[in-house]
């Protein structure tokens, strides 16, 4: 079955996706998420430029061969940029197996191994009084889990904070960065405080989530870990930046608070160290940015054996048909933890047509045929792209530090 087109539309039902649309002589059409947050048209050229040729003609149902043809054929391996681009195009050809089998793609990867996928929602807050009201609403909506950010007193911005609704907290676009100011030492002194107060509003029937977004050192990360230790958390995520697998020793020494880190991961070469001396709990590699469906698979088995589970990043500048191919293999990998979930932004609704489904703190990927995502064109032409950059942190001296 043989490949005769690859496009690459790029989209902003409110907020930017890149999206592949393979065609087979079939007539079966599969499509993939390509978007990178702050550097879409750098994948976009990616796949246009230099693996559209390579695609044509190709077989769409070798998906192993073209993996490993894009990924070891290009020499250059690794890297966001890359790894997303080979995302994409792995995710659509996975699409058009299931479609040609007839089957969703939890089922070609084993089957489900479970009823439903749970997720958690991200409550936050101003002030304790708003995070509150935020909890409450995810509480009333059946989430069994909670990620918890609240603004840190003395910071104009904090990471995680939603300005109205609690579905989108990042700035809007602007022609450059949006500059914050961050002190570790201000949030040091809050963080433990913020956890506290909602288990004293909510107790503990509830799992609940914090992420730190990599902006500690090792020994800052210890210190919190081991102070959130008495509330249960479910995970502290990104405590360090996360290229320092190395820091993680230090971190755990100290700590038996659950660890996550590796939203930005795009390789198991990232994670191998903290996955092979159990350094973390939870790897949170995502579908689109770590090489698809073929390579994630690859790192949630290596952490299987080693007891890490999974809680895959699904913040929304990941397309929904990254968020169904997730569900795809959080429901059918033996170490599922937990996945994040953030409802897309209501215009998005319009250009992907989704069939996962939502209940009591649980998704469903559907049983539709192939990842369950309907990809409309026409739509997707009336939301232009916005070029956009997340922001840059800066330490009250001027200090460029981690976001
Ligand atoms: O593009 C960056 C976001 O995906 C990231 O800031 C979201 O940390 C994040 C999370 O845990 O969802
Ligand atoms: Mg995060």
């Amino acid at each position: 079955m043989k490949i005769t087109d690859a496009r690459v539309v790029v989209t902003a039902p409110g907020r930017n996706f890149v999206t592949l649309v393979i065609e087979t002589e079939d007539g079966v059409v599969g499509v993939g998420d390509a978007t990178l947050n702050g550097r879409e048209l750098a994948v976009a050229s990616t796949l246009t430029d230099h693996i559209r040729p390579l695609l044509i003609g190709r077989d769409a149902r070798r998906i192993e061969d073209t993996w490993n043809y894009l990924y070891k054929g290009s020499y250059w391996r690794r890297g966001a940029i890359a790894m997303t681009a080979i995302a994409a195009v792995d995710m659509a050809l996975w699409d058009i197996k299931g479609k040609i089998a007839g089957l969703p793609v939890y089922e070609l990867l084993g089957g489900a191994s479970r009823d439903g996928v749970l997720v958690y929602g991200h409550a936050s807050g101003h002030t304790f009084d708003v995070l509150d009201g935020s909890v409450q609403k995810y509480l009333d909506t059946g989430y069994k889990a909670i990620r918890v950010q609240a603004s840190v007193p003395g910071l104009d911005h904090t990471y995680g904070i939603a300005a109205g609704s609690a579905a989108t907290y990042e700035p809007a676009s602007g022609s450059l960065p949006e500059e914050d100011v961050w002190d570790s030492a201000l949030y040091l002194d809050f963080a433990p405080r913020l956890v506290s107060h909602v288990r004293e509003q909510f107790g503990y029937g509830v799992h609940l989530l914090h992420d730190a977004h990599h902006r500690l050192t090792p020994i800052e990360a210890a210190r919190l870990g081991a102070q959130l230790e008495p509330y249960r958390m479910w995970w502290l995520e990104d405590p360090t930046p996360a290229e320092d697998q190395g820091a993680f020793r230090l971190i755990r020494s100290h700590t038996a608070t659950p660890l996550a880190v590796g939203e930005i991961f795009n390789s198991i070469w990232d994670c191998q160290q903290l996955i092979t001396e159990r350094l973390i709990d939870y790897v949170r590699a995502s579908v689109t940015h770590a090489g698809g469906i073929t390579h994630l698979r690859r790192i949630f088995a290596l952490a299987e054996l080693y007891g890490v589970r999974t809680g895959s990043h699904g913040a929304t500048d990941l397309s929904p048909i990254s968020l169904a191919a997730a569900l795809h293999i959080d429901l059918a990998v033996p170490n599922f933890g937990i996945q994040e979930y953030m409802p897309h932004p209501s215009p998005a609704e319009e250009v992907f047509r989704t069939g996962y489904r939502f209940h009591d703190g649980y998704l469903h990927p559907g049983d539709g045929p192939g990842l369950g995502v309907e990809f409309d064109e026409v739509a997707a032409a009336r939301f232009p792209y916005v070029p956009r950059y997340l922001p840059v942190n800066r330490l009250v001296d001027g200090t460029v530090h981690d976001w």
